[in-house]
């Protein structure tokens, strides 16, 4: 990804996710936006978007960040959303044995206490993948990964939903179902 691609990819995340109004743009509940509604409340922004540079960041986006609607005109980010607009109604799945969560260690004694907590976001993220929890956790700092007992959980009545990209998520985690 070039810095520009990059620079587009970051403003959309925070308009489709965390502040829509910021641009006057709406979402529905589902989180979409349309295409043509988004590219002209960008150009204010200073964004000159079009059909092609959006469908380009979609193609090249390395966590499939956002969805294309099946009729080509809304978009939507598939997970991470913050803003009270938009409440997507996840398919709920049974998850495997174990998922893995990546964290910072300076939060480790909060979560110790608390379990995971979805912060700022309406779910606990968690993914499939250790690979990709540890770059997640190293966001913040000096990472550690957590197992999480996925299908213990779900079998204590959890429920478990499956983003468009395949991001696993939950309402919380007690410390119960985490091993460090
Ligand atoms: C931590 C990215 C203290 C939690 C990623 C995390 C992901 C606690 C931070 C997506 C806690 C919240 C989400 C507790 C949880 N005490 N800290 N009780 N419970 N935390 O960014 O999971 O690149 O909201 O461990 O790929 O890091 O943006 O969540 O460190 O899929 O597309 O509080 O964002 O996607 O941070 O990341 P976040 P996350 P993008």
């Amino acid at each position: 990804m070039n810095n520009k691609i990059t620079d587009i990819s970051k403003f959309l995340s925070y308009v489709l996710r965390h502040q829509p109004e910021s641009i006057g743009l709406l979402l529905d509940k589902e989180g979409w936006a349309v295409i043509s509604e988004l590219i002209t409340c960008s150009i204010k922004e200073g964004y000159k978007l079009d059909n092609n540079i959006i469908f380009n960041i979609v193609d090249s986006s390395d966590k499939k960040r956002f969805t294309i609607s099946e009729d080509g005109l809304r978009i939507r980010a598939a997970q991470g959303h913050s803003t009270q607009q938009v409440d997507i109604t996840y398919i709920e799945k049974v998850p495997p044995c174990f998922l893995y969560h990546g964290t910072a260690i300076r939060f480790i004694f909060s979560i110790r206490e608390q379990g995971l907590i979805p912060m700022s976001r309406k779910y606990v993220h968690l993914s499939s993948n250790k690979d990709t929890a540890i770059q997640v956790g190293q966001r913040y700092g000096k990472p550690v990964l957590l197992k999480i007992e996925a299908l213990n959980m779900y079998d204590q009545g959890f429920k478990f939903y499956q983003a468009d990209n395949g991001v696993w998520l939950t309402e919380r985690v007690p410390y119960l179902f985490i091993q460090e």
